[in-house]
């Protein structure tokens, strides 16, 4: 009989190679000895960890799949294992992750000229820097076709006005990748550097969710700004949109990170905890809830690991990135809410952890594309009919 590991029932540790375990295993001792004591209370009091950039830099977390600048160079599937360790301690330090990896280094790696990419992607790698992405806006979220900021071209270069709303790493950022219509209304994509004379980033006050990340406004107010801060590379949604296909596939391992964690969480509680004379995990009920976070926990890392390897030989398609994203973080914040509630009264405190967890994820499910729009990628992809 072969024997059964309860936490990796179908293997994915065996499925790893080496580098790929080193780096998970490199990832997981940094979560759990830099990050995990602190959350915690940083949550409770809102605090955001200005120094977070520059411990994930010097772990050599950031931009992993990007080839020299101080970047790992490593695959896919690495960068979904350290999506996994650094979200199992928090989704808020995984987005800081995300944003900076997928969405401000790879754009600027890819559509960037090489100044650009000598300029910035160093100052990133190592966290010196922290990077922010705005697209979405106040009236543009789930359509970021109806984005309202404009680049006016001038002799010299560009002015840059309008308002992005909920942007990730925004009052700590250093960069910015700003993607705005220009005067021939196609969108493209611009850089953005704190001290631009009429750039402002105002927190958002008032989150119940991703309490220790910094999430703001980015307020153009005719930002001027030189031509060579412009991305020549790409141009049209499919430049934010290939940004994101990189960070959804990082979420949809990281928010099983965090499911994990709750699944393990709730398994103890249920051995600790005796109701009528004998431990909750001794119940049927108790069981089943168990059985079904396992059962879903280990289909969405395979499906990931599935993605990973596809995306490692440019096979997989943004519509099973949908997929995926959409699956694992709802699935993710659905374990979460159970294993919150197995935790009975002690659920909601934050002493144990799965209460945190739970409003994260609620915040995981919207960002990156809702649940419901990436069903709806899903619809169109197999009808025909766009029903957004
Ligand atoms: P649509 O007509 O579908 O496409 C327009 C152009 O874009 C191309 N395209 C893609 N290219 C690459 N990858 C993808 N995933 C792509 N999806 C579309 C497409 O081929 C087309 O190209 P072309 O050359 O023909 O012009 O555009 P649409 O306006 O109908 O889009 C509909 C929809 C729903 C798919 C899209 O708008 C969407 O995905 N909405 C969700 C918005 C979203 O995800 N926002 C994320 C903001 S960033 C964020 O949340 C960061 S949180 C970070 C953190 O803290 O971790
Ligand atoms: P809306 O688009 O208004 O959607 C509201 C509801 O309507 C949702 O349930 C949605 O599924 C549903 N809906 C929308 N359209 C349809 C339709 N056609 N049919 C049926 N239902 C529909 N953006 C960035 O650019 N950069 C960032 O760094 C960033 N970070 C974020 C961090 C946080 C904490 C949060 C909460 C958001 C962040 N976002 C960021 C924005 C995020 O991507 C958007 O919130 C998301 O895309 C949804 O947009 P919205 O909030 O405007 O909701």
């Amino acid at each position: 009989r072969v024997s059964f590991d309860w936490a990796d029932p179908l293997m994915i540790d065996a499925q790893l190679n080496d580098e790929e375990r080193l780096i998970r295993d490199a990832a997981r001792g940094f979560a759990q000895t830099e990050l995990m004591p602190m959350v915690r209370d940083a949550f409770r009091d809102e605090r955001i960890d200005t120094a977070l950039m520059r411990k994930l830099g010097a772990a050599g977390l950031l931009g992993p799949t990007i080839q020299g600048y101080g970047c790992a160079g490593a695959n896919h599937v690495a960068y979904g294992l350290i999506a996994r360790e650094i979200e199992r301690v928090d989704s808020a330090y995984r987005s800081a992750l995300s944003v900076q990896s997928s969405l401000v280094m790879h754009p600027i790696h890819a559509f960037g000229t090489d100044a650009q990419r000598d300029a910035w992607l160093p100052l990133l790698a190592s966290g010196e820097w922290v990077g922010a992405f705005g697209l979405t806006e106040p009236g543009a979220g789930s359509d970021p076709g109806a984005l309202r900021t404009r680049a006016r071209a001038t002799a010299d270069g560009y002015v840059l006005s309008g308002t992005k709303m909920w942007i990730t790493n925004a009052p700590l950022a250093d960069l910015f990748i700003v993607w705005a219509k220009c005067d021939d209304d196609i969108i493209r994509g611009f850089v953005l550097l704190r001290g631009d004379a009429g750039l402002s980033t105002p927190k958002i006050e008032g989150k119940f969710s991703l309490r220790v990340g910094a999430t703001g406004e980015i307020v153009m107010d005719e930002v001027a700004i030189p031509a060579d801060r412009l991305l020549p590379g790409v141009e049209g949604l499919k430049g934010p949109f290939s940004c994101l296909n990189k960070a959804r596939f990082g979420i949809a391992w990281g928010a099983l990170g965090a499911a994990e964690w709750c699944w393990h969480a709730a398994r103890r509680y249920g051995l600790d905890r005796v109701q009528f004379d004998r431990p909750l995990a001794a119940t049927q009920l108790f069981q089943m809830k168990l059985a079904d976070m396992q059962t879903e926990i280990t289909l969405g890392l395979s499906a990931a690991l599935a993605a990973g390897r596809l995306m490692d030989e440019g096979l997989l398609a943004p519509e099973a990135i949908s997929l995926l994203k959409r699956n694992n973080c709802g699935k993710a914040l659905a374990i979460a809410r159970v294993a919150r509630d197995m935790h009975g009264g002690n659920g909601i405190a934050d002493e144990f952890g799965v209460i945190r967890h739970m409003l994260n994820l609620e915040a995981v499910n919207t960002y990156e594309g809702t649940h419901d729009v990436h069903g709806l990628i899903l619809g169109r992809a197999q009808t025909g009919f766009a029903a957004f």
